[in-house]
């Protein structure tokens, strides 16, 4: 494998990392890939992220760090923080927190104490780990009530959310997830949480760059603190921000620092400060809208082959679907159609009787695809893609899975993603 001259002081350090570097372009390049919160960051965001800006320590906030030299640092934390603000119409931004999870676990330290109640979707609904599920330290310190989706529609059923918000008055209600293939009504949840004196936190992490583009309502008149990383539907780097009214600014900014982390990563805040730019533009919001439009055809075009999706289809990127009929589990299905170059996850769906690590299910979504430019038109060739796959993982005919890895290979060839080299 030759290695291009665009790691060159890598290939002389480490040889052996480089070439995994470059293994992951290939595969990423020649793959179709369908996990609905993975996308592909532009050159700029991937120039971003590798600079100088790594090599500084700013604790505090622009204009109140901890440390000196912050001449460069401030400015582009304050510019990642109003392009922030503007995109998504609220009043303060905090761009620091690491990931998703610290991000919402910052809201936990500015709002309630250990031992507190708050109530999110149960994780195997389609909610998030840091909604006060069990496993996590959400569940474990907090008291966690969860709610579902209804087994007959798939949906969230509003009069049992509000039935056990007034029953168990928690501190903070969670709304979004990563496994919703419908709109999320911030406006009901806002009611609920009003009525039971919940702070509403609307984690918008899958859908955040659906809300940039115009493609799903947001939440910003209804959710006192909106959470959400910048690497899914967003097409930034590997990172979080947390949003709010003026109101919880400070308890927000504490939280975040000295609260609970330490230095911020400037060359990811540098990222995400690029990733709001792009998503300011015109073209950004073509995409999102064809993100949805895409989601919309790939469904209609599964269902047609008589998949069963969770709420019979999507309204936005994401699309949950229920393999018992075709009597493959989830997770075989999903390393069969990995060894066919098309890349998914295995995902509980509501109500599902296997192991989460066995499920029933695989979950997709199109923000990938729609960044390499593919259209509505393409969609039947991926869901027959996805079809043959889930046949061949059931009867076990690899030859099969070989043919589809061709074909996708030759699509994917004739879509250069963007930020990839090879
Ligand atoms: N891991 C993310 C997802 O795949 O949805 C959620 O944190």
């Amino acid at each position: 494998m030759s290695l291009p001259p665009l790691h060159p002081a890598l290939r002389a350090t480490d040889p052996e990392l480089a070439e995994l570097i470059l293994a992951e372009e290939q595969l990423q390049a020649t793959t179709l890939r369908l996990i609905p919160s993975e996308n592909y960051v532009s050159a700029a965001v991937l120039e971003a992220s590798g600079t100088v800006l790594q090599n500084k320590y700013s604790e505090g906030y622009a204009g109140r760090r901890y440390y000196e030299g912050q001449q460069n640092i401030d400015q582009v934390e304050r510019l990642a923080v109003s392009r922030a603000k503007d995109l998504f119409g609220v009043e303060h931004a905090n761009v620091q927190p690491y990931s998703g999870s610290p991000a919402n676990l910052a809201v936990y330290l500015a709002f309630a104490e250990p031992g507190d109640t708050v109530m999110g979707m149960a994780l195997p609904m389609g909610g998030h780990l840091t909604h006060g599920w069990g496993v996590s330290a959400t569940g474990r310190w907090f008291r966690g009530v969860q709610y579902g989706v209804r087994q007959d529609t798939g949906l969230i059923d509003f009069d049992e959310v509000r039935e056990l918000a007034l029953k168990e008055r928690p501190k903070i209600i969670f709304c979004g997830g990563t496994a919703l293939p419908r709109t999320i009504d911030f406006a009901a949840f806002a009611d609920i949480a009003r009525e039971s004196g919940a702070v509403l936190v609307a984690d918008i992490a899958h859908i955040a760059g659906l809300i940039a583009g115009g493609a799903h309502p947001s939440p910003a008149p209804h959710a006192d603190v909106i959470s959400t990383t910048t690497h899914k539907t967003l097409r930034g780097p590997r990172g979080a921000m947390l949003m709010s009214r003026e109101e919880h600014a400070k308890a927000i900014d504490k939280a975040v620092f000295p609260g609970l982390q330490g230095g911020p990563h400037n060359q990811t805040t540098a990222a995400i400060a690029v990733a709001l730019r792009e998503a300011a533009q015109p073209s950004f919001r073509s995409y999102a809208h064809a993100v949805v439009a895409n989601a919309r055809a790939l469904a209609d075009e599964l269902l047609a082959r008589g998949f069963d999706l969770v709420s019979g289809g999507t309204d936005n990127h994401l699309i949950l679907m229920d393999l018992t009929p075709k009597d493959v589990p989830g997770k075989i299905a999903a390393k069969a159609l990995d060894r066919a170059g098309i890349v998914v996850n295995y995902n509980t769906v509501p109500y599902d009787p296997r192991k989460p690590f066995d499920p029933s299910g695989i979950r997709i979504g199109t923000p990938s695809l729609t960044s390499r430019g593919l259209g509505t038109d393409q969609m039947a060739a991926v869901a027959d893609w996805i079809d043959r796959g889930v046949t061949a993982a059931g009867a076990g005919d690899e030859d099969a899975l070989a043919a589809i890895r061709s074909e996708v290979a030759e699509l994917m060839a004739a879509h250069p993603a963007p930020g990839l080299t090879g």
